[in-house]
C-alpha cells in the first residue's frame, strides 16, 4: 500500500548499505539531521532520549543502537508528537522485528522480545505529515545479566 512505500525503499537500503560494526564507533553520538538511512543513522544510547524531527512528508530518521550480551527485550518509545509518526525496528539483517503505528498523536511505544545485537529504529510519517517541532526517541534494554549482577558483580564479560 502506499502507506508503506517509502518505507519499504528505505528497509532495502538498510539491507544493502550496512557498514560493518567498526565504522559506527568512529562515529560521534550527535543526532545531525539527515540520518535518513542506515548507513548516517545516529547513534542512540541506552536510557539516553534523543530529539530529532520529521520535516518533510517524506523524511525519515534512523536510529542505530547495540543490545549488549544478556539483553531479552528492547524497549523503544516514541513521544512528544507533534504530528504522526510511526516508529520501527529493523534488525541487521533488515528485517522489521516490531512496529507501533497508532493513529495520531499517541505515544509509539515498541516492547520486543529481542536477543543482542545491532538494532535499527526508524522514525517516519506513515501518512506523510510533518513538522518543524521535534519528538523524543528513548530506548531501554532488559538484560538478564542484571539481574545476576546483584548477586554476582564481577559477571561482566568482554
Ligand atoms: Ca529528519
Ligand atoms: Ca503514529
Amino acid at each position: 500500500m502506499h502507506r508503506r512505500g517509502p518505507f519499504g525503499i528505505a528497509l532495502l537500503g538498510a539491507a544493502l548499505t550496512l557498514l560493518p560494526p567498526m565504522a559506527f564507533l568512529a562515529r560521534a553520538d550527535a543526532c545531525p539531521e539527515a540520518n535518513d538511512t542506515a548507513d548516517s543513522a545516529c547513534i542512540i544510547g541506552i536510557d539516553s532520549p534523543v530529539a530529532g524531527t520529521i520535516e518533510r512528508p517524506d523524511d525519515q530518521d534512523a536510529y542505530l543502537f547495540n543490545a549488549p550480551e544478556g539483553t531479552v527485550a528492547v524497549h523503544a518509545r516514541l513521544s512528544y508528537l507533534p504530528a504522526d509518526y510511526d516508529l520501527h525496528l529493523v534488525d541487521a539483517q533488515g528485517n522489521v522485528r516490531c512496529e507501533s503505528t497508532n493513529p495520531g498523536l499517541v505515544d509509539e511505544a515498541i516492547d520486543c522480545p529481542l536477543g543482542p545485537g545491532q538494532y535499527y529504529l526508524y522514525v517516519n510519517s506513515g501518512i506523510g505529515q510533518a513538522s518543524e517541532a521535534p519528538y523524543t526517541l528513548t530506548v531501554k534494554l532488559d538484560r538478564w545479566i542484571e539481574l545476576a549482577r546483584e548477586t554476582d558483580s564481577h559477571d561482566r564479560t568482554k
